[in-house]
């Protein structure tokens, strides 16, 4: 199977980016993580990306803050699918980095998940994968009946609390 990049801008995004980091591993999809970013380290942020169809990457996820440029400048060097995950950060709400990431030039696509949103950004690569791998997409087509029971049976118990 195609492996997942995940890059982070720094460090300090961790928290958020080790729950598609635990999603991945989970479904046993191989995964390699960096801090690269586009501000600090560009040369190397460039680089990851140029080399990553040939390292074997599938999909690459970039998840920064602020002036989140790291998709973006990712999707700048490869045609792999990049998806953004805009990051909420010190003193900013995470709506700056969500135009970063989204507001791309037309020929340079980044498909940007919600701020934060790092369990769809896992999801979505995992769909991309599935398109040729069966037995991945099985294991996400379970993931939604279990969403969907999860639902349901919360509905049957608010209708219990409150319907009579
Ligand atoms: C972004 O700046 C990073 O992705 C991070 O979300 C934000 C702050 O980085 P640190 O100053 O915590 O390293 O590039």
């Amino acid at each position: 199977m195609k492996k997942v990049g995940v890059v982070m801008g720094s460090k300090s995004d961790l928290p958020v980016v080790e729950k598609a980091i635990s999603l991945l591993q989970e479904y046993e999809v191989p995964v390699q993580v960096r801090v690269l970013s586009a501000h600090r380290c560009p040369d190397e942020a460039r680089a990851f990306a140029a080399g990553a169809r040939q390292a074997g990457f599938g999909v690459l996820i970039a998840a920064a803050g602020m002036a989140a440029h790291l998709a973006g400048a990712l999707a700048a060097n490869t045609t792999l699918p990049v998806i953004g995950i805009p990051l909420r950060a010190a003193g900013s709400d995470g709506a700056d980095a969500l135009y970063s990431t989204v507001m791309m030039p037309s020929g340079i696509p980044v498909a940007t998940v919600a701020i934060d949103g790092a369990k769809n950004a896992a999801l979505l690569a995992m769909e991309i994968l599935a398109v040729s791998d069966e037995a991945l997409a099985e294991k996400l087509a379970a993931f939604r009946r279990e969403d969907t029971a999860k639902t349901l049976a919360a509905d049957r118990e608010i209708c219990e609390k409150y319907n009579g």
